[in-house]
């Protein structure tokens, strides 16, 4: 029998370019959220998959910013970064259809890594063969890659020979987790980052980048129907006018945002969902290193 296979799996790149995505068509469940708009994962969150003889520990990082305008971005960037200390196989995701320069501190990061590496060439759908080509020969020109992926995280067209690939690199050890473990953070997180997804789907400009979703209380109740999970979530915005927005003209706006966010949690959880949100004002809590903390940015 082959030696059971185990390792840290780390997704770098850009953001909005299909990092989440490719995670979660990775690890076979749809675990981190998705936007058409940067900057949409702001944590390191790990994904599990585990089979008999593997079990890769998937981390989906926050898109790297070349220029951080507030604390959050520093420390969004910070768990980027964290990606470089520990991976057993690092995979760096580039957008065939808007393929952008990393700076220098970067690369010479890759380049120093000693683990193996994937180039991921993403969004092959939106491109012709030429363009992916073009793309492929401008990165493998200046950096040394172990593996060219070429793939369509949306269309889930070429992960399995990816995830081939992946575990033929990973280094022989035992498991890092119970084997149906899927992750390493609660439900709530998990809850608070959909009702974050939905603000993202339903506001625009600066809104969804001032909001911050904490769950204030998650308990599942008895009612006459059958049990119920009653959650209350405070939305966190960084000024009065902003609050004024999230909730909208006599309320319209949140209402519909509580209706979709509830939907969706309740397919999360697949348990029926009481879902209550509140709007509150943190002044510029982006930039206030105390209550980045209280939100979970170490
Ligand atoms: N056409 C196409 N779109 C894709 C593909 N992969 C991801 N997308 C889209 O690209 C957008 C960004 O996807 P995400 O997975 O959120 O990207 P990300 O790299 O995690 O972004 P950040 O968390 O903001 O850094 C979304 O609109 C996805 O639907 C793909 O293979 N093809
Ligand atoms: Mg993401």
């Amino acid at each position: 029998m082959a030696a059971h296979k185990s390792g840290f799996v780390n997704i770098i790149g850009h953001p909005n370019v299909g990092k989440s995505t490719l995670m979660n068509a990775l690890v076979g469940e749809r675990m981190c959220i998705i936007n058409n708009k940067p900057q949409t994962t702001r944590h390191r969150i790990i994904g599990i998959l585990s089979d008999d003889d593997y079990q890769v520990v998937f981390s989906d990082t926050p898109g790297l910013i070349e220029k951080p305008a507030y604390q959050m971005q520093n420390t969004m960037n910070s768990y980027a970064h964290s990606a470089f200390e520990d991976s057993d196989v690092m995979l760096l995701v580039i957008d065939c259809n808007d393929d952008a320069p990393f700076d220098g501190k970067i690369i010479s990061k890759i380049k120093k890594l000693t683990t193996p590496k994937i180039l991921i060439l993403n969004k092959i759908d939106l491109v012709d063969e030429e363009t992916v080509k073009a793309v492929e020969d401008v990165w493998v020109d200046f950096l040394e890659f172990d593996s060219i992926a070429r793939i369509s995280a949306l269309n889930q067209d070429g992960t399995n020979d990816l995830l081939n690939s992946i575990v033929e690199k990973l280094p022989e050890g035992p498991p890092y987790y119970p084997k149906d473990q899927l992750t390493d953070r609660p439900e709530r997180f998990f809850v608070s980052e959909i009702i974050r997804e939905k603000i993202l789907e339903q506001y625009h400009q600066e809104i969804p980048y001032s909001a911050e979703v904490i769950i204030d209380s998650f308990k599942e109740k008895e009612s006459k129907s059958g049990p119920i999970i009653h959650i209350y979530a405070n939305i966190y915005v960084a000024r009065k006018t902003q609050k004024s927005i999230i909730i909208g003209k006599g309320g319209v706006s949140i209402k519909n945002l509580g209706i979709e966010a509830r939907k969706s949690i309740e397919t999360f959880l697949d348990q029926r969902v009481h879902l209550e949100l509140y709007v509150r004002v943190k002044e510029n809590w982006r930039n206030d290193d105390r209550q980045l903390k209280h939100f979970g940015y170490h």
